[in-house]
């Protein structure tokens, strides 16, 4: 597979909504080469997005998409797995999309442990909606409504992967989108982790944050070295607290967790994908009238 196979803006009539220079462009990129070098064939993957810049994404890539709700990437991702376990599912977002108005989806999803991938484009503030702190916006990061004059943003920012780890998350790393090569690692692993894989992903916003610049990411991050030991969750938290520099790669591994779709036991029996087999209907029936009861 080349990265072109995954490539559509040359055969639809609409163009890419992203500004010059926006960290989507090379997220978008590296994407289509990770997804060739896996081999993953464009009918197998989906890509599942809320409302966002990085939600957008699944317009411009030629694989299976699906486009929700804000914050609501994920239940649609791991229904389609439970569905289709055949497909690479990557719940693709930014950082409010995840952490805000999808966190408590983002908390759900950690322990039910489906085997699906999901990639924050974290450029620590609301782009699509011009410029508002995000929940990863960083204390003093002034905006129109978090206005200079009042200090700019006054809480501390969410740490998704301190969050992640003490949850006890399969696989959890970080990515700065400024090394293409060592990012595109990272979601490889990522991906072909069973399990659910966190990879929160530094992505300049070069409109409407005028802090967290390429240059400031250069500047303050750092990869863990080849010792970190990622079965360790407390190691793996003491780095992810760090916030005088941010440490880039994977985090916190656990293999062998069973997942969602394999606890779920609707595979124990019959190995057809749920898609390809007959609603029971009376059985449906049943279950509604069940419900309706407790009402
Ligand atoms: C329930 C709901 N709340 C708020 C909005 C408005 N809204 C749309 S996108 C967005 C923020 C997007 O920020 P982020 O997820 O970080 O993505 P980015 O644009 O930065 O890539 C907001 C607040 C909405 N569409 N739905
Ligand atoms: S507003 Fe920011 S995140 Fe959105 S496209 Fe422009 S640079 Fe990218
Ligand atoms: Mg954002």
């Amino acid at each position: 597979m080349k990265s072109e196979d995954y490539e559509i803006m040359d055969e639809v009539e609409y163009d890419i909504a992203w500004c010059p220079g926006c960290g989507n462009y090379p997220i978008r990129k590296v994407a289509q080469q990770v997804l060739a070098e896996l081999e993953i064939k464009p009918q197998n993957v989906v890509f599942v997005s809320g409302i966002g810049q990085a939600a957008k994404i699944p317009h411009y890539l030629k694989v299976n998409g699906f486009n929700g709700l804000h914050g609501r990437s994920l239940p649609p991702a791991i229904a389609i797995k439970s569905a289709n376990p055949n497909l690479t599912v990557i719940a693709e977002s930014g950082d409010g999309c995840m952490y805000g108005e999808g966190g408590n989806h983002f908390l759900h999803t950690i322990l039910r442990n489906p085997d699906i991938t999901m990639f924050v484009h974290n450029n620590m503030v609301y782009g699509l909606t011009k410029g508002q702190a995000s929940p990863t916006s960083r204390e003093g990061f002034v905006t129109s409504v978090q206005t200079a004059d009042r200090g700019g943003v006054t809480n501390r920012p969410f740490n998704p992967l301190a969050l992640a780890i003490s949850m006890g998350a399969s696989f959890v790393a970080r990515a700065f989108i400024g090394d293409n090569e060592e990012t595109k690692e990272i979601m490889k692993k990522a991906i072909r982790h069973k399990g659910f894989s966190l990879v929160d992903i530094f992505q300049p916003c070069v409109t409407y944050n005028h802090l967290n610049t390429y240059q400031w990411y250069k500047e303050n991050t750092y990869y863990l070295s080849d010792d970190h030991d990622t079965s360790s969750p407390t190691d793996a938290l003491a780095k992810a607290l760090e916030d005088e520099k941010y440490p880039l790669g994977v985090f916190y591994l656990r293999e062998n967790v069973s997942t969602f779709e394999e606890d779920s036991g609707i595979y124990e029996e019959d190995t057809r994908p749920l898609f390809q087999r007959e609603v029971d209907k009376k059985k449906l029936m049943n279950l509604i009238d069940s419900l309706a009861d407790g009402l």
